[in-house]
């Protein structure tokens, strides 16, 4: 086949949206508007209002009366799980529009893209069943006078930010989980890629959902997102991004309303390979891990740990999978790394690659933008001879740079694991069943991959240890996140007199 005929063409026009409150658009009308710029091509592909704080109070007054009169709430687990199964459904329908205003405002490829989606829909799917199993506990043992009943409630109006590396598919991790437990929601996405999470509300009106359960506010971090951040009639906030902004996030809980938080921020993940592991099969996994999505993902697997006898070897069968790999136009089929999303991320990535070449670091491969025509593009990028103290051993880089540092037993590849600040993830790759579980014992990390990396799914919980984050999304410890435990003492039969 031709391999222009694989290739979607971009939209003539920009789409424009409006915001989104108590079950449809408001549109943007004398608001500032922001126009997004397809990162792959430089275009016009959509634009978002600014909104302003009077349209954030609008937003989380919809979401409060929604929660307060219990129109969703007091719904029972059947007619929730009803509108989730109808939001997946409608999510495959809209699949292919979705996946491409993704691929548009975010720069991954279009197969990626359309990936996610599907995974996204089955969220809801396995959503709409826990929003059936959500429940307490009993204690019958406190003898005959008394009965315990330990009940979950919905925690309210849950606010929820989201970065731009995963518009819709973070949003997909906490959505159908939040509402499963009876929660509503004010959702306030990355400024560079709001579109998913508008068409995301407009499916949860026609899936049924009541008005006002699912609100989306839009605009910059630093105006309408520290106002949700800090308003006091938000019950909860789910924050997903830097390190640097959740600690804001911390900050204004504490000086309004002591909201509770789930924070996913960011990653240094290690990438452990044992001499004996199935080292084609590692080469692949570990090229997958640091260039799935350029790099940019919280849970990318940056440092490679490396037994020192195959270290040079296997730099060597990572470089050539790089060498292979499609790196390109997002909306060409067979692109497997697209664009880098903004310029400002860009050049942070360019920025650390420059001084890692000056902290002494040897290059192995890539270093440099490849130069399509148009947009912003990195070449997947290996770093050997890098120490602990090293900038690009450290922070988080958020762009496809693999650094390697080499081990000689089995403590000191635990020890190099550990030494870092976060604790999202971490893959080991050996065919030592003692081996991968002593690893997956002692390296502290919310989520783990033997002899894999990236692999995800509803079922399983999502969140990280030390910096990375406090609680967890996704599977039935997602739902419980966002409920309140309630201890209920009942008494049977008479009371025994305090007075007599
Ligand atoms: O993140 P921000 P940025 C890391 C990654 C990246 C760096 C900067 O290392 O290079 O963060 O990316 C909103 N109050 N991650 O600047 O600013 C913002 O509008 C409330 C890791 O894009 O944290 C967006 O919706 N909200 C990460 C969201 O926060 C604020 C994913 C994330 O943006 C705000 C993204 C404020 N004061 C970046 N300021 C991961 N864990 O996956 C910004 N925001």
């Amino acid at each position: 086949m031709d391999k222009s005929s694989t290739r979607l063409s971009l939209p003539t026009n920009p789409r424009e949206f409006g915001f989104f409150v108590d079950g449809a658009y408001v549109p943007a009308g004398s608001r500032e508007v922001f126009s997004r710029n397809s990162p792959g091509h430089d275009v016009p592909v959509t634009r978002i209002p600014k909104c302003t704080e009077e349209d954030l109070d609008m937003a989380v007054d919809s979401a409060r009366a929604a929660f307060d009169d219990r129109r969703w709430s007091g719904l029972n687990g059947q007619a929730r799980a009803a509108v989730l199964l109808r939001a997946g459904a409608l999510i495959r329908e809209r699949a292919k529009e979705i996946a491409y205003f993704e691929t548009l405002e975010n720069g991954k490829p279009i197969s990626q893209a359309r990936a996610e989606v599907a995974g996204c829909a089955d969220m809801f799917e396995y959503a709409s069943g826990l929003a059936r199993s959500l429940h307490g506990d009993s204690f019958n043992n406190l003898g005959d006078g008394m009965l315990g009943l330990v009940t979950r409630e919905p925690v309210g109006v849950v606010g929820i930010i989201t970065p731009w590396n995963f518009p819709f598919l973070i949003l997909c991790e906490r959505v159908p989980y939040i509402l499963a437990s009876g929660c509503t929601i004010v959702a306030k996405p990355s400024e560079v890629t709001s579109a998913t999470t508008l068409i995301l509300a407009e499916i949860l009106t026609e899936a049924g959902l009541p008005h006002g359960c699912m609100n989306v506010v839009t605009g910059s971090g630093s105006t309408i997102g520290q106002a949700l951040i800090e308003h006091p009639r938000v019950d909860m906030l789910s924050f997903t991004g830097s390190t640097a902004v959740g600690r804001r996030v911390v900050e204004a809980a504490g000086r309004s309303n002591f909201k509770k938080l789930g924070l996913e921020l960011g990653g240094k993940n290690p990438q452990i390979v044992f001499a004996d592991a199935d080292l084609e099969d590692a080469a692949d996994g570990v090229a997958f891990g640091i260039g799935f999505n350029t790099g940019q993902c919280c849970v990318s697997g940056s440092r490679l740990i490396v037994e020192r006898t195959v270290a040079e070897k296997f730099s060597q069968m990572v470089r050539d999978k790089f060498a292979k790999v499609v790196v390109g136009d997002p909306l060409d089929e067979a692109t497997q790394i697209g664009a880098i999303t903004t310029d400002a991320q860009n050049r942070t990535i360019m920025a650390y690659i420059e001084k890692g070449r000056t902290e002494g670091a040897r290059l192995i491969c890539g270093g440099e933008q490849m130069d399509f025509g148009r947009g912003r593009y990195i070449a997947p990028t290996l770093f050997a001879d890098v120490t602990a103290e090293m900038s690009i051993a450290r922070e988080e880089i958020f762009g496809p740079v693999l650094t390697i540092m080499p081990f000689d037993t089995v403590d000191e590849a635990i020890k190099i694991a550990n030494d870092t600040e976060y604790g999202l993830a971490a893959s080991v790759w050996t065919k030592n069943i003692d081996k991968a579980l002593m690893v997956t014992r002692r390296v502290q990390a919310g989520r783990f991959w033997v002899n894999t990396t990236l692999a995800g799914g509803p079922e399983l919980p999502l969140g990280g240890f030390k910096q990375s984050g406090w609680g967890r999304e996704a599977g039935m410890y997602g739902v419980e996140e966002y409920t309140q435990i309630k201890s209920v003492h009942i008494e049977i039969g008479k009371r025994t007199p305090w007075i007599a």
